[in-house]
């Protein structure tokens, strides 16, 4: 009895260090949503994306052709997930520039609201952050006509530039990360 509680123990142990570790990318979810929007969908958590990858970075130019390496075109919801890696205290601004309509949040807090239906247009927040790895998510919807996404950063000391590869992380996915 006592070795079942050991093995158990191991495999919990085992188990938690594989979703703990933290590897390059931001986890992309793609979601075909098969008829027209002005505002982001509402998306069942429960629903499979219609494409899971991972991402190096958020940087993909407006096009009116399929996105970003998938097959969607028009009407798809995408999301980025994962870990920022802040490298030092301070204000940051973040941007997102889209077609349609971008959204941004750092630990939960949206900082930049780049909603409704536009071309490729830029709209950016600022917040206070501590150095260590922070929560990011990005989201971005596209009704017809071109889609694109970019997302920059900028801090005192880090001229405006497209959040590089290195800034991001994310928990290590049994899925995308063998
Ligand atoms: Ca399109
Ligand atoms: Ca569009």
């Amino acid at each position: 009895m006592k070795q079942l509680f050991v093995a158990l123990a191991l495999m919990a142990g085992l188990g938690a260090g594989f979703q703990d570790e933290k590897v390059p990318g931001l986890i992309a979810e793609f979601y075909s949503i098969g008829e027209g929007m002005e505002d982001f969908p509402t998306v069942d958590p429960e629903r499979k994306p219609t494409l899971r990858r991972l991402d190096k970075q958020v940087n993909y130019e407006s096009t009116p052709q399929a996105f970003a390496g998938t097959t969607l075109t028009d009407h798809f919801y995408a999301r980025w997930t994962g870990f920022l890696k802040v490298p030092k205290d301070g204000k940051y601004t973040f941007f997102t520039e889209s077609d349609d309509g971008s959204r941004l949040w750092i630990d939960d807090k949206q900082v930049v609201d780049n909603g409704g239906l536009h071309a490729m247009e830029e709209k950016s927040g600022e917040i206070e952050l501590k150095a260590g790895d922070v929560p990011i998510k990005i989201d971005v919807f596209e009704n017809e006509g071109e889609a694109g996404c970019k997302v920059s950063w900028e801090a005192d000391g880090l001229p405006k530039e497209v959040i590089p590869e290195k800034a991001f992380l994310h928990r290590k996915d049994k899925d995308l990360d063998k």
